[in-house]
């Protein structure tokens, strides 16, 4: 294992990229998906399954964690990674995209953003400066820059201030971040669904020369060609040997476009919070466990799988489980997801090294087409 963080790319086919993230606590083998851990928990899941399932790393909120239990508190019972039982790679979102879709966002200027608990009601502030000392609180390996995501559609002027602030923000954090070499403070391109200034975001934040880049203020809306038309206008202003993080992305098959623009990092709700409401991803598209035709169905989900939850159980049970609304019912179709997402991303890597990544995707791609079993 390394001591400092370093990121390797072993093979590249047009613009995707198969690379690894080594650091510390464990290597990242990239295009990667991680898994949401938000309050310290990957729903529903234990933490060995998801590690089984194949996650190199799995990602946390400094939003939730800072209101519970608190970044003292956690630092006191030796980090993050000793409290859940994960020794793996911890990646922590900074707060500010959380603080705008759940807190009651109070005031938001240069110094940071003032936001009600929506645990509590009680106020909290957040600086970049505050951000970072959280996230090291938390002993977090990467780290992200607070910044200001602006829900689409904007005005172009809101977009554009907001970005701006951005970029002061990530600069703050670097130097409140200071020199780690084993962990690592990602910057965040913002500039909505307005060209120039994504290029003038990405730009700039190249020119601080980051460990890595995350791509913030997509999926906050737009259609999905706006999304795809943002990473082709991006990527190719990133340096190509650092990695790239699409926030909060996606569905499948947004994933398996973005790979293919030069994204090598995600992270998504969408399995965990699909699967507690019933819904599973196979290999033949979505499945919803509610609908009425499973109720006698004693096929399993897909015999094929590499998951006991989708092979070893039918679709009636599960059926049945979701329509009582018992945890095993999350629990075995969250399971489900996960490994569905860790499978698409070990295709996605191997098809890269094999140098056939756009037939794999036409493949998957036509497989979803074909519709449940
Ligand atoms: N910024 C941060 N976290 C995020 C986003 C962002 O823009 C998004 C947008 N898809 C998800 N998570 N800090």
């Amino acid at each position: 294992m390394t001591e400092t963080f370093q990121f390797n790319i072993q093979a590249t086919d047009g613009k995707a990229r198969r690379g690894t993230v080594s650091m510390p606590r464990g290597e990242i083998r990239t295009p990667a998906f991680m898994p949401v851990g938000t309050v310290g928990t990957v729903k529903a899941m234990y933490l060995d399954q998801v590690r089984d399932l194949g996650a190199d790393i799995i990602l946390g909120n400094t939003y939730h964690l800072m209101l519970r239990p608190g970044p003292e508190r956690v630092a006191r019972l030796g980090g993050l990674h000793e409290l859940i039982r994960w020794p793996y790679p911890i990646l922590t979102d900074s707060g500010g995209f959380q603080v705008m879709s759940l807190a009651g966002l109070r005031k938001l200027d240069e110094k940071g953003v003032t936001f009600k608990s929506h645990v509590d009601g009680a106020l909290h502030h957040m600086s970049p400066e505050r951000s970072i000392e959280i996230q090291g609180m938390l002993d977090s390996d990467i780290q992200m820059q607070l910044d200001e995501c602006v829900r689409l559609p904007a005005e172009a002027t809101d977009i554009e201030r907001a970005m701006e602030m951005s970029l002061r923000w990530a600069d703050r954090c670097k130097t409140a971040f200071g020199d780690q070499p084993g962990k690592a403070m990602f910057g965040i391109v913002q500039g909505g669904d307005v060209p120039a200034l994504r290029v003038r975001s990405a730009q700039a934040l190249s020119s601080l020369d980051l460990k890595g880049y995350a791509i913030g203020g997509l999926a906050v809306g737009e259609p999905q060609a706006v999304m795809l038309d943002m990473l082709d206008i991006t990527c190719p202003e990133l340096p190509v040997e650092k990695p790239r993080y699409l926030m909060g992305v996606g569905t499948p098959d947004d994933i398996l476009k973005s790979v293919a623009r030069g994204i090598d990092m995600f992270d998504c709700v969408m399995p965990t919070r699909a699967g507690r409401h019933g819904l599973a991803f196979t290999r033949r598209g979505r499945v919803n466990l509610r609908n009425a035709r499973h109720a006698e169905d004693t096929r399993p989900l897909d015999d094929q799988s590499s998951c006991p939850a989708a092979r070893d159980y039918s679709r009636a049970y599960l059926h049945h489980l979701v329509r009582a609304d018992e945890s095993l019912g999350g629990m075995l179709l969250t399971w489900n997801n996960l490994a569905y997402y860790q499978d698409l991303m070990a295709g996605i890597r191997k098809a890269i090294e094999e140098g056939r990544y756009a037939a794999f995707m036409e493949e998957t791609q036509e497989m979803w087409r074909q519709g449940d079993l």
